[in-house]
């Protein structure tokens, strides 16, 4: 089967041209209705340079309704979704109005309603859905913008920049005027108008500047936006005194809707917020969304200067933005806690997303080359990956060096469109070998450095030698890979020597060590200093010293995950369980960290995902790896449940705290109850019951859910109902309940989705929802790859579905499916089927055929 249309034409790098007109001055006027909303606009266009090329506006399920030049009707000639209007003098104002539909926006770009708000989503390029415009972050303007619309039913009017005029309109209406003093691309663009209530606090800026901070929601859920506003004052402190960032208009807004395709949205001055990572109390929010609440307002509001004042030339470039800013909200969130955890944290969330991004067909450079829809390349590989460059550059520049280099790229690019290539200057103006380090930006795939470590006794020296190679870029040039490395002695356990910097910039290097009298054991990449895989054959020996004496946290986690994963990798693979001696007492001894470091602990003793286990073994088989790790839980279960049972009982709070002990203890707790809840014990079932129904923190309530929702036992359902009745109403803490339930290893799994899915208060057109349940699900390797292919119809039934209601989330489905090449034959076939039945469809999205030809051919 192969689909009839043609292949849209992919965007491509190499041909990016300097914008034909430029619009300095934009004014913008709404006569909003969720129905039929009209758009006015003013441009004022310039040519930019000596050319006869025409204007070229942008413009998506727009209907045009008038259009002049310099006041007067003009030719004009709209195709393909570009309004082409030949102009003879170098500037000129330019006239449009528009009708638009946002009731019927399902899409969630452009201008859209959500419950009872409209509300605005640009980026990347939904600006074309609002009006006629040059849709491309090259162009800046100053916006001036007024929105009417009905009093009673939109009492709130908000767009960027600072507040103007507001007033009555004759039939109920009102008006209000909005002017933004600093020029910006289209994509930061946005309005909102609804029934909304504030949370609303002030800031003075470093120069004494008062700002006006406002959270908007439903009244009902002002109460619950405080974590949100103290993480905006945090950031807005933090980004003045770490990066010498001030706020720069008088006024930030923040609204949270229900309805969002991403996490939030960085408008400039009004930014768009996912209620998930707004909302939050003790009743509702675990501590992982109080620390995702945190981490995001900061990076939107971070955005302010790595991505607003400087933005991206194209969007090519959107690490420059994105990598920066997480790398950014990174650094803000170890400031606030546990800074080893939050890396642990990182560098998990880098491999099980972005590892696997990389080693899939999906691969791509942090600057790609081309894409087809924009949209789909909102990856972990241009977010995390790309920070992960710039933390490298960061730890070789030292924090002074960095800061004076990120210090000169704002100056030189503040109000411009900028490059990687701008960024890198601003670093090798502080010493940074910027050529080597654009390598990182142009080649896919993970890194493999291979470490072997020799000691000559005699010479009391030892040598290290590197190799790195990368099997998805073959013939690359070699990366500057910085890796932080030290020795520790077997005998007396102690650091030989100072932790070393190695700069692997060679397809090999050789390290000599000094002063090594005793057999060393390597300590490398410690602290993740660079987003490489190390093959560094250690025995089980050497992992299990390093979990007990590497003075890098991070490195006693890693040694610690290592022999997990080495053991759940060979009883998988049929090499039985031989050695998990050595495993059972590096747990034990980790678990006797627990009252200095809970979280550490629960980190490094968790085992690996399934996903994981499998992207390290040359093919996925789910049932044995399901079968390996349920088994070395309940070897770990036995052999350590005095130690479990001391820890869920001695960890049990009754109080609600955000500091980093009580998350940790928190934390720690639930990793003790999914080890005894192995094999489904059921005095620990009868425990899991009692801590859900007691649970005095959301967090508590979860982990027992979560540890239930595996179980047979009748309190499953139980819990699961209770849940209900107490949040159904709330639905951020309803998707959790399908989340977990999607989740479940339980063998009616798929049945349990599919009954899920007809529940009245699923809907797939809420990108919450259809996550929380048809995402999670396809990333339950054991239920979704079912060796009958249910999971795999049941999931291009829903894709097919959701696409013609939104592409954005339909083609984030198909995902799942690229992982096809790493499964037994039977399997790869039928997901390659689904794939190609996909793409079969007539009147499929760019989006979702970009997914799928690349998830077939790449
Ligand atoms: N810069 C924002 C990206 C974003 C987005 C992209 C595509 C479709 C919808 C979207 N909403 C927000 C978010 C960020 O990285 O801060
Ligand atoms: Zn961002």
């Amino acid at each position: 089967m192969h689909n009839a249309e043609a292949p849209h034409a992919p965007t491509r790098l190499i041909d990016y041209r300097p914008p034909d007109w430029l619009v300095p001055q934009v004014k913008l006027r709404f006569e909003l209705e969720a129905q039929r909303t009209l758009v006015h606009a003013t441009l004022h266009v310039v040519r930019n340079g000596a050319h006869d090329r025409p204007l070229r506006l942008d413009g998506q399920a727009l209907e045009l309704l008038h259009l002049a030049v310099d006041g007067a009707a003009h030719d004009h000639r709209l195709a393909d979704e570009k309004l082409t209007i030949a102009l003879g003098a170098d500037a000129a104002v330019v006239e449009t109005s528009v009708a638009i539909a946002p009731a019927a926006n399902t899409r969630l770009m452009g201008l859209y309603a959500s419950g009872g708000l409209l509300c605005t989503q640009c980026e990347a390029e939904g600006f074309r859905r609002i009006t006629f415009f040059p849709d491309r972050p090259d162009v800046l303007s100053l916006y001036s913008v007024r929105l009417e619309a009905d009093a009673a039913a939109y009492p709130v009017l908000l767009a960027n920049g600072n507040p103007g005029a507001t007033g009555a309109l004759p039939d109920g209406r009102h008006f209000a005027e909005w002017d933004d003093p600093i020029p910006k691309p289209c994509y930061l663009f946005a309005a909102v108008a609804g029934d909304l209530s504030a949370l609303s606090d002030r800031f003075t800026t470093m120069s004494g500047r008062e700002v006006a901070l406002n959270i908007w929601t439903a009244a009902a859920d002002v109460a619950r936006c405080g974590h949100a506003m103290a993480a905006l004052k945090a950031s807005m402190a933090w980004d003045e005194r770490v990066y010498g960032r001030e706020y720069d208009l008088d006024v930030f807004n923040i609204v949270a809707v229900a309805d969002f395709n991403f996490g939030a949205m960085e408008n400039k001055g009004l930014n768009i917020f996912n209620s998930k990572y707004v909302l939050a109390d003790a009743e509702t929010a675990t501590d992982w969304d109080f620390d995702s609440i945190a981490g995001i307002v900061a990076h939107e509001y971070f955005h302010n200067w790595s991505g607003n004042r400087v933005t991206c030339r194209d969007w090519f470039q959107l690490s420059l933005k994105e990598g920066f800013t997480v790398f950014r909200d990174q650094q803000f969130s170890a400031d606030q806690g546990s800074a080893a955890v939050k890396r642990i944290e990182d560098v998990r969330g880098l491999r099980g997303m972005q590892f696997a991004e990389d080693a899939g067909p999906l691969a791509h450079p942090v600057r790609p080359d081309s894409y087809v829809e924009i949209s789909n390349f909102y990856t972990a590989t241009i977010y995390n990956k790309g920070a992960e460059i710039i933390r490298m550059m960061h730890r070789l520049l030292g924090e002074a060096r960095f800061r004076a280099a990120s210090d000169s790229y704002f100056a030189a690019n503040d109000g411009r469109a900028a490059t990687v290539e701008d960024f890198l200057a601003a670093m090798a103006g502080q010493g940074l070998d910027a050529d080597t380090f654009a390598r990182w930006y142009r080649t896919r795939g993970t890194p493999v450095v291979a470490a072997a470590l020799s000691h000559d006794a005699e010479a009391a020296t030892a040598t290290l030698t590197l190799r790195q190679s990368n099997p998805r870029a073959p013939d690359a040039a070699p990366l500057p890979i910085p890796l932080a490395t030290a020795l520790f002695g077997r005998q007396t356990g102690a650091r030989l020597g100072e932790e070393r910097l190695i700069l692997l910039d060679q397809a090999e290097t050789r390290v000599t060590f000094e002063a090594v009298r005793e057999p060393p054991v390597l300590s490398i990449n410690r602290g993740f200093s660079a987003p490489v895989l190390v093959q560094a054959a250690q025995s089980a020996d050497d992992l299990a010293f390093l979990a007990a004496h590497d003075d890098d946290g991070f490195g006693r986690y890693e040694a610690m995950q290592q022999l997990l994963l080495n053991a759940l990798i060979q009883s998988a693979g049929g090499g039985g369980t031989a050695g998990q001696e050595a495993v059972i007492a590096a747990v034990r001894a980790t678990l006797r960290q627990a009252d200095a470091d809970p979280a550490f602990v629960a980190e490094t003793v968790l085992l690996p995902a399934e996903a994981l286990i499998g992207d390290r073994m040359g093919e996925v088989d789910p049932e044995a790896i399901h079968a390996a790790r349920e088994a070395l839980r309940r070897t770990l279960s036995g052999a350590l449940r005095e130690e479990w049972w001391a820890l869920f009982h001695g960890l049990a709070d009754t109080d609600f705290a955000l500091t980093p002990l009580a998350k940790g203890r928190r934390r720690l707790r639930g990793v003790a109850l999914g080890m005894l809840m192995a094999g489904d014990d059921h005095e620990a079932t009868a425990a899991a019951f009692l801590m859900f129904a007691d649970a005095a923190t959301m967090t508590d309530r979860m982990a027992a859910l979560g540890a239930l929702a595996n179980s047979r036992a009748v309190e499953r359902e139980e819990a699961l109902r209770l849940f209900e009745a107490r949040h159904g109403a709330d639905a951020n803490a309803m998707d959790k309940w399908y989340a977990v339930q999607a989740a479940s290893s339980r063998p009616d799994t798929l049945a349990a989705v599919r009954r899920l899915q007809q529940r009245a208060d699923y809907s797939p057109a809420n990108p919450n929802r259809l996550r929380s349940l048809v995402l999670t699900f396809a990333n339950n390797q054991l239920r979704f790859h079912a060796a009958d292919g249910g999971g795999y119809d049941f999931l291009t039934e829903t894709l097919l579905a959701v696409d013609a209601i939104n592409p954005q989330s339909a083609a984030r489905l198909a995902a799942p499916l690229g992982r096809w090449k790493r499964f037994d034959a039977g399997r790869a076939g039928l997901m390659r089927r689904a794939l190609e039945r996909i793409r079969a469809t007539p009147g499929l999205s760019k989006d979702v055929q970009e997914m799928v030809s690349n998830s077939l051919e790449g």
